[in-house]
């Protein structure tokens, strides 16, 4: 079987649709097809300031939203990206490979740089694509399912691979990215310009949020000044979005949606996407809840998931090691 790897940050309580939209469908859906390695990656969490005790609890937050939403531990590679020490040796082998420049040019790391201060981030902030490239080359993933934001880290995974396959032979896989358009980027509710994020809390969709509160957002989400419910992604950025929502939460098609609110307004759109999204994330929460509820269990799960994943990641950090040169 093919392989795919992919990781989510425990920086938050809950996971947000963009998250599940881009990332965490495909995940599920891939477990079929695919030898799945799916990693909580706590390592890039601690680049911006954490609390132990907050990060902790996320860690395991996160591994129960990945559980309720159909992770399958027994089929797919579940783990915490601290407890297979392969990531960080992978990652500094090919920090040696990259360019500062290059580095440099990462836009994320300009976007959450410039919001604290570039002099006030770290130079973990700094090299975490290049820690993000490990995790995926450590695999051998011949697919990243991921959202749009990130296809340039996957450029730079591509790009290592290939740098350290010229100079040391044959090693690495090359990757693609697997990014599918439609839901590739989720926008934010409030500013239907800028990407739902986990550090933009107003506007996001939080799956583990309060049900009510998720209804009141999506009915006060920003639309335009127009009445036509109709997907134009440049003119109406806000109507396409939630349209896109509510095709995934009804499995109805976009011009489908056109069609079934031609002559409507944008409170029927509104109210429908409310009550679909609530019977989505209803018996989600409950699941959740459940898993929660037994974390000795949760963290046996994950401990069970890193000892596969280490056998697979270490073997790709003992091949680079004997390339470089290292004695082994
Ligand atoms: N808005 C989005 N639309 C589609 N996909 C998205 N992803 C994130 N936001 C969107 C995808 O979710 C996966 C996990 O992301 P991550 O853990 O790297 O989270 P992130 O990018 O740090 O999340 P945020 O919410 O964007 O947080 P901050 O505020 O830290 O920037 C990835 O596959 C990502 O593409």
């Amino acid at each position: 079987l093919p392989r795919v790897l992919s990781g989510i940050q425990p920086t938050a309580d809950s996971f947000h649709v963009g998250n599940y939209l881009g990332a965490l469908r495909q995940w599920v859906d891939l477990q079929a097809t695919h030898q799945a390695f799916y990693s909580i990656v706590d390592l890039h969490a601690i680049t911006v300031e954490q609390d132990p005790a907050d990060l902790r609890r996320r860690i395991r937050v996160a591994a129960a939203q990945l559980l309720a939403l159909g992770i399958d531990p027994q089929v797919s590679t579940l783990f915490v990206q601290s407890q297979v020490p392969a990531h960080t040796q992978l990652a500094w082998v090919l920090e040696c490979l990259t360019g500062f420049g290059e580095a440099g040019r990462m836009t994320q790391f300009k976007d959450k740089s410039a919001r604290g201060g570039a002099d006030r981030s770290s130079v973990g902030l700094f090299t975490y694509p290049i820690l993000q490239a490990a995790d995926i080359l450590a695999y051998a993933a011949d697919a990243v399912p991921v959202g749009e934001d990130q296809r340039q880290h996957l450029e730079l995974t591509r790009n290592l691979a290939q740098r350290f396959n010229a100079r040391y032979g044959p090693t690495l896989t090359v990757p693609e990215p697997y990014i599918l358009k439609a839901t590739a980027k989720i926008y934010d509710l409030t500013d239907p310009g800028v990407k739902m994020s986990k550090s933009s809390p107003g506007g996001s969709l939080d799956l583990l949020a309060d049900v009510k509160a998720s209804v009141k957002r999506i009915k006060s989400a920003v639309t335009d000044n127009e009445r036509e419910v109709r997907y134009d992604e440049d003119a109406k950025p806000g109507v396409s979005n939630l349209l896109r929502l509510l095709s995934v939460f009804t499995g109805a098609s976009i011009p489908e949606l056109e069609r079934r609110y031609e002559g409507r307004g944008y409170g029927d759109l509104k109210g429908d996407l409310a009550e679909a999204f609530a019977a989505f994330v209803t018996p989600l929460q409950a699941s959740v809840a459940g898993y929660l509820a037994d974390p000795a269990e949760l963290d046996a799960v994950l401990r069970a998931g890193g000892e596969r994943a280490r056998a697979t990641a270490d073997a790709t950090v003992a091949a680079v090691y004997e390339r470089v040169g290292f004695l082994v």
